[in-house]
């Protein structure tokens, strides 16, 4: 074994039948096939099943009767700012169109270094100088009882729309509406949607009250946003959530929202063809940069706005800031680097000075990748020291977190994610002791990076019809990921080196069958040598249709490759 088979793959036996989506439904433990294969709107389970939904849809109704002050608190995140405009443009909007009344109703988001997430004592106090009578949260805020108490003693009227684990002790019974998916215990069906989804569906409920269509369609607004922030939230692509991103892609893809159209364009994607990659990795970064390092408030007006020059000028701002986002990342990549010790370690701290904390969380995400150990970056800045950690199946960072919070003055995240405030005066005995607890803890399987591979196939079943049978299951994402296949024995026929730096390799390869098949080995620089005609390899990919000139051909991208072992 050599070449560039980095990791262990997990490989299923070979299947014999021919119903390749059946087999990978069934391993994937999809029970109901038909309804995974055919998303349709009808499944979503409605806003009722939302508790609380029915009283925070009465309570803005009758604010909005009263001519009350409406300040939407949302988040500096993709989702944040998703479930902000979604609010906004219904209420401002549609709602007020309908009862042909006038809504005042304003969308706040905290800054993310100066506030930090969620409700605060300084949001909040912002929210009220604001004019605030009635604050709807989204995407946070379910953590925040006693915060919120204070307030409503202040005369704030106060509706919580969130999505986050809810404390473990939470009241059932609140002085408050709380809409969320686990709330008081799993009352929706799917418990893992976003918060913008929850916020789709607190709307559905206000058009149910008010005597609007409630019905959902594929024309029902707002189903583009909810799946960019599914998608950038990564809530799994499965169930519910599926069924969104599903139609949701199918309303950008019409161009009905101008914003997105704009951004598309700016990115490179025709959005005719816009799928979930596509958000995740191209549109997503471009939203979150404005919460990263500009102003979040500026997606905002970018997704709510009609107007093409608008959108046109804060969708090539928003251009700009993900490029300066990526270079700040990078820089400070570079810094973190000259941190990492020779010796072979399982996990790494690293700490450095003024970085920009709206990126330490990419490089530490980016240093995971490459060393696929657990990352915490952190950086002095003044008197303060944020941490952002992101870490590996098995070892939960939020756990281990919370094992040490005598250190922090702040933390939150999940398993695989977190966040941190810590002390400054204790801050180099945090890091000796969190290191060594973690060099205990993690084990050297943990730390084993494995491909999960779906399929072993002939290579002559890698066909038009396999692309097209595959791509039946998406939209692909976290939760749902393109199925990877083995094929196995291939013998080089012809090699060829490809890209400006020479760090590709297609080759033309001949396995079971008759015909030659294309693979196209993506960053096989170091083994372009080592590869030689009639060498013979296994290879896990997925097949691709290259359009070229307008002949269209199938190949096989490969993303890990080895010598056969016979
Ligand atoms: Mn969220």
């Amino acid at each position: 074994m050599s070449l560039k088979s980095k990791g262990h793959w997990n490989v299923p036996k070979e299947i014999k039948n021919n119903d390749i989506l059946g087999y990978i439904l069934n391993s994937r433990n999809i029970e109901d096939s038909k309804s995974f294969l055919h998303p349709l709107l009808e499944n979503i389970p409605d806003s009722r099943n939302l508790f609380d939904s029915k009283w925070a849809a009465e309570l803005i109704i009758e604010s909005v009767n009263k001519g009350k002050k409406i300040v939407i608190h949302g988040d500096f995140d993709s989702d944040g700012i998703c479930a902000t405009s979604l609010l906004w443009d219904f209420l401002y909007r549609e709602l007020s169109d309908f009862l042909s009344k006038r809504v005042d109703v304003i969308p706040y988001i905290p800054n993310r270094i100066e506030q930090g997430y969620g409700l605060t004592e300084d949001s909040l106090e912002d929210v009220l100088e604001l004019g605030g009578e009635l604050l709807i949260s989204v995407d946070c805020g379910v953590r925040d009882e006693k915060l919120i108490k204070k307030y409503q003693k202040k005369n704030l009227s106060v509706i919580i729309t969130d999505h986050h684990q809810p404390p473990e002790n939470i009241s059932p019974k609140l002085s408050y509406p709380l809409v969320h998916q686990m709330f008081p215990t799993h009352e929706y069906p799917f418990p893992q949607i976003c918060g913008t989804a929850v916020v789709f569906l607190l709307i559905q409920e206000i058009r149910r009250q008010v005597g609007m269509d409630y019905k959902i369609t594929p024309d029902s607004k707002g189903l583009d946003l909810v799946a960019l922030a599914t998608v950038t939230d990564l809530m799994p692509l499965i169930d519910v959530n599926r069924i969104f991103v599903s139609f949701g892609l199918k309303q950008i893809a019409s161009g009905s929202r101008e914003g997105l159209r704009q951004l598309c364009l700016r990115a490179g994607i025709n959005f005719k063809d816009i799928n979930s990659y596509h958000l995740g990795y191209l549109i997503g970064p471009r939203i979150n940069a404005a919460g990263r390092i500009g102003s979040p408030m500026d997606a905002v007006k970018l997704l709510v706005s009609n107007n093409e020059k608008t959108c046109n000028e804060i969708s090539a701002e928003l251009d700009d800031l993900n490029f300066q986002r990526q270079k700040l990342t990078q820089e400070i990549k570079q810094q973190a680097e000259d941190q990492i010790p020779e010796k072979k370690f399982k996990i790494l701290f690293i700490l450095g000075q003024d970085w920009h904390e709206g990126v330490i969380g990419l490089v530490a995400g980016k240093l995971l990748e490459e060393f696929h150990v657990p990352v915490i970056v952190a950086t002095q800045n003044g008197s303060l020291v944020k941490g952002s950690a992101r870490s590996i199946q098995g070892f939960n960072i939020t756990e281990a977190l919370s094992k040490f919070d005598k250190y922090l003055e702040r933390f939150g995240g999940h398993e695989l994610a977190a966040g941190f405030t810590a002390k400054l005066d204790s801050i180099d005995e945090f890091v000796r002791e969190f290191v060594k607890y973690a060099e205990e803890e993690i084990t050297d399987k943990m730390l084993l990076s494995k491909l999960n591979v779906d399929l072993v196939l002939e290579s002559d079943k890698v066909n038009k019809k396999l692309i097209d049978d595959l791509s039946l299951l998406e939209p692909f994402g976290y939760g749902n990921p393109r199925p990877t296949i083995c094929l196995r024995n291939l013998v080089v026929y012809r090699k060829t080196v490809m890209g400006k730096e020479e760090n590709h390799l297609k080759l033309i390869v001949k396995g079971s069958g008759i015909d030659l098949l294309t693979l196209i080995l993506f960053g096989a620089g170091e083994d372009k040598d080592e590869i030689e005609k009639d060498s013979i390899i296994d290879v896990v990919g997925y097949p691709d249709l290259n359009i070229w000139n307008g002949n269209e051909s199938v190949q096989f991208n490969v993303k890990e490759w080895r010598f056969s072992e016979g």
